[in-house]
């Protein structure tokens, strides 16, 4: 008894630092309209799949050519240039990263047309998730963009989180704070299959070596992944995807981005900071988290029904096809969700080469979509 008290009052306390932090915020921006509203999300959702297109088209030139730095620049400049036709007054909240330096769109710059009527929404990016797959010409990076009402997106204030995630059918049954083979003996249970049957998506990482080796003695099987843990994540939460849970420690921002496409899709996410020393640690509690283990779930990190999420495969893989070029045609595939009706829609795109061009932010003008050498 005296146990859990001390559990609820430290969790009030938590919840009212977190609060006075978010109104203080809140009141910084006082001339805020504090929901998108259906009407407007339906105008930005199909805006969003344009900019994950762009981004993707962009990137894909860079496969295989062995220079992440470069497909992720040309990622973020189309998206960065796309973003400026989309009717929104947004904020990024999740940008480009500070684990990775990236010198754009980051955290706290304005993107969007910003015009008068403009809706003020945050957003979370990462126009391109698998750098290093894209660089080496291996599957599943894709381009991604979240948006959200005021103060939805969460902003995480360290690199790293521990993850669990799972679609619709395990919701609720899941726990992080457990063993990994207690989740799987569980999820087999409440998906009537058997332990051989469960497949679980971990980043191939020297600190998930202790993971693995529990997913294998469980009698589990694993897909490794090296990159693009957007991807695995929300594989999970496809019904034609064999995928039943996500594991293991992977970038932070990568959690909110899944998180917005789960909460679309009804899946689930559970993550944990993961903290890596004491400058980061000082950070976390200088954002008002004082206890380190706390559970966030889709919902903490994804607020509320305005989340509008669009993914755009970049070189092809679990989630969904890579750009494919003919002779004056490129063929984009892209997902793109809202979270207030759960719809979820898989855009093929054919863009004609000899009219389609895409936008640079850093030349400020339309660049063709072959056109590699445009920035430099
Ligand atoms: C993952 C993955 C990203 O970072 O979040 C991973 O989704 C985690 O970080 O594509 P480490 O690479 O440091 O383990 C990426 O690989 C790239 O940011």
């Amino acid at each position: 008894m005296k146990e859990s008290i001390t559990f609820l009052t430290k969790r009030i306390e938590n919840n009212l630092t977190k609060d006075v932090i978010n109104l203080t915020e809140a009141i910084q921006d006082s001339d805020l309209e504090l929901t998108v509203g259906p009407e407007k999300e339906r105008e930005i959702t199909l805006e969003l799949v344009r900019v994950t297109e762009a981004a993707a088209l962009r990137a894909s030139r860079w496969m295989g050519r062995g220079n992440k730095e470069r497909a992720d620049k040309a990622a973020v400049d189309a998206m960065r240039g796309m973003l400026d036709y989309v009717n929104i007054d947004g904020t990024v909240v999740i940008g480009e990263g500070e684990k990775d330096k990236a010198p754009m769109l980051y955290i706290g710059e304005k993107v969007g047309n910003r015009c008068s009527g403009a809706v003020k929404v945050d957003i979370a990016v990462d126009p391109l998730d698998g750098t290093t797959l894209t660089a080496m010409g291996l599957p599943n990076a894709i381009s991604v963009i979240a948006i959200g009402d005021k103060g939805s997106l969460m902003k995480v204030p360290c690199f790293y989180m521990e993850k669990l995630a799972y679609g619709p059918e395990l919701k609720g049954f899941m726990d992080i704070n457990t063993s990994i083979s207690t989740n799987i003996k569980i999820a087999a249970a409440k998906l009537g299959c058997e332990i051989g049957d469960i497949i679980v998506i971990i980043l191939d990482r020297p600190r998930h070596k202790k993971i693995i080796e529990d997913v294998r003695k469980v009698g589990a099987r694993i897909r490794l992944i090296s990159d693009g843990d957007v991807a695995g994540v929300l594989c999970t939460a496809i019904e034609d995807f064999d995928a039943h849970l996500y594991a293991g420690i992977g970038g932070s921002p990568e959690a909110v981005l899944s998180a917005a496409g789960l909460k679309c899709l009804g899946g689930e996410i559970q993550t944990k900071f993961w903290i890596q020393n004491e400058e980061e640690k000082r950070k976390v509690m200088e954002a008002g988290y004082t206890d380190l283990e706390e559970v966030f779930f889709t919902e903490d990190l994804a607020k509320g029904t305005g989340i509008i999420f669009s993914a755009t495969g970049v070189t092809g893989g679990y989630l969904l096809s890579g750009v494919k070029y003919t002779k004056n045609k490129a063929i984009t595939h892209s997902i793109v969700m809202r979270a207030r009706t759960s719809t979820v829609r898989y855009v093929k795109a054919i863009h004609n080469l000899e009219k389609k061009t895409v936008p640079s932010r850093d030349k400020n003008k339309e660049v063709g979509i072959r056109d590699t050498g445009d920035i430099s």
